[in-house]
């Protein structure tokens, strides 16, 4: 345990940045943040371009709010800059390299110093403890291991609080159940999906996903709903919160979500600055609770300070509630880049899976498929998705109209429906892929 830590709550000891005032917390993001954006235009070459070729200088950056003079970094700065062209420490000073998979693109490469190393560790260990996870607990973490920041990420973290680590990794789940069941951790870390994928596969086996010794799990890296939550939760018997993050800020613990409120991660504001603006017109820098684009400035990094890094994720800023100082975030709808566009109509997944999980017969497994029929100029939108076990080839037939009409109604998109048998959709292994465009390429 740090200097820093003092006693705050009956069971979990909190760090002293958890507990400040919101007041005494914007003195320390103010000069946090006047010393990273001089520390980022001094040692980065592409900040300094930025940062003249907007006309602005550090020391223009006087109250918080100023911020918004600043340029915007964006993954594609981080490409062009491929690979280590944004780092602010010599070589020899970056402790460990994690990168992007690189799928849609030059993969992004993020570096870290030991001091970046330990805030990281610190900062998932917060996240952790707020979600439920305590010093001697055993969690089993199925983040994957390597270049994503997941696996690692969390690892440091629980090792940090004090926890007993099982590095199990993401797949071979088969294994992963042999080990909940054998080694009986009392939390674990996965994606929501991945969490689902285990618990089907328990259920296959015959084993109650209810009836393991899983008390707590932290889950994120990827958009889930209160509706994924509740299923999660009842069909394991847990309690579920979520942890967010994204490499180029961190990684995960950017910020966690409280157990005892569930309402939203809050953002680790003594380490963040967090920015809602418009995704559609960037100037504009939206106020606490409208919806928009969510921007981070790193306040206390060593090897890649990031000034206002355009994040993509949609969500709004909340009050703090269980760390009263630090805002939340809502539950991300998607990434703008995960948008689909059908006939005029933003969908996002997200929206599916709510509307999907309301209804009984229907299993959260689902894929949404986007085609344009043969000599048709209008894409068509499927949303293929698995009956529940329990329920007859018969009973579904309803279920598939309604989810189709509340998609209509909610979303406004007219849309196929193609019930399929369990199992027979691809099951996650980390981020679930949800869209599959079989759209000719133009
Ligand atoms: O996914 C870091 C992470 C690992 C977070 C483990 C939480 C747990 P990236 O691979 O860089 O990093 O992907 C970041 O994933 O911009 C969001 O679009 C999405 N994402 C991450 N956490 C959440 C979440 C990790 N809790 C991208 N809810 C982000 C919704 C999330 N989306």
């Amino acid at each position: 345990m740090t200097q820093e830590t003092v006693a705050a709550t009956s069971d979990a000891v909190l760090d002293r940045e958890e507990t400040i005032s919101r007041d005494e917390l914007e003195v320390l993001q103010l000069s946090r943040l006047q010393h990273t954006v001089a520390y980022a235009y001094d040692r980065v070459p592409l900040y300094k371009r930025k940062f003249d070729e907007h006309g602005v200088h550090p020391t223009d950056l006087r109250e918080l709010s100023d911020l918004a003079k600043f340029p915007f970094t964006t993954k594609e700065d981080l490409r062009l800059e491929y690979p280590f062209g944004m780092f602010a420490v010599p070589q020899h000073e970056v402790a460990r390299i994690h990168a992007s998979s690189g799928t849609t693109g030059r993969a992004t490469v993020v570096g870290y110093t030991k001091k970046d190393l330990a805030d990281w560790a610190k900062l998932v260990a917060r996240s952790l403890r707020a979600s439920g996870v305590r010093p001697g607990m055993k969690v089993h973490n199925a983040y994957g291991y390597g270049l994503f920041t997941g696996g690692m990420g969390a690892h440091a973290g629980a090792e940090a609080l004090g926890c007993t680590v099982i590095p199990i990794s993401g797949g071979q789940t088969e294994r992963q159940i042999t080990l909940i069941q054998d080694f009986k951790p009392d939390a674990i870390l996965a994606t929501p999906t991945y969490l689902l994928t285990i618990a089907d596969a328990m259920m296959k086996q015959g084993i109650d996903p209810a009836s393991t010794s899983l008390k707590y799990a932290v889950l994120g890296a990827e958009p889930w709903t209160e509706e994924m939550r509740h299923e999660l939760e009842v069909t394991m018997n847990l309690k579920a919160c979520d942890i967010y993050g994204l490499s180029e800020v961190m990684g995960p613990g950017v910020a966690g979500e409280a157990v005892e409120t569930q309402d939203g991660s809050h953002i680790w504001e003594d380490h963040f600055r967090p920015e809602i603006i418009d995704a559609f017109d960037p100037s504009v820098v939206l106020g606490d609770g409208e919806h928009g684009e969510l921007v981070f400035t790193s306040l206390t990094k060593e090897a890649l300070p990031i000034i206002r890094y355009r994040t993509k994720d949609l969500t709004r800023l909340l009050p703090g509630t269980a760390r009263p100082a630090h805002r939340r975030m809502g539950r991300i709808t998607g990434r703008s880049d995960d948008m689909i566009i059908l006939r005029g109509v933003n969908l996002f997944p997200s929206q599916i899976e709510e509307i999907a999980l309301r209804i009984p017969e229907l299993s959260p497994h689902f894929q949404l498929e986007l085609t344009r029929p043969a000599g048709q100029r209008m894409d068509q939108l499927t949303v293929k998705i698995e009956r529940r076990e329990s329920v007859t080839v018969e009973g579904v037939a309803s279920a598939a109209k309604v989810l189709q009409q509340q998609i209509k109604i909610h979303v406004g998109s007219s849309c196929a429906v193609d019930v399929v048998e369990p199992g027979s959709l691809e099951r996650s292994n980390g981020k679930l892929r949800r869209i599959y465009d079989l759209r000719p390429k133009a």
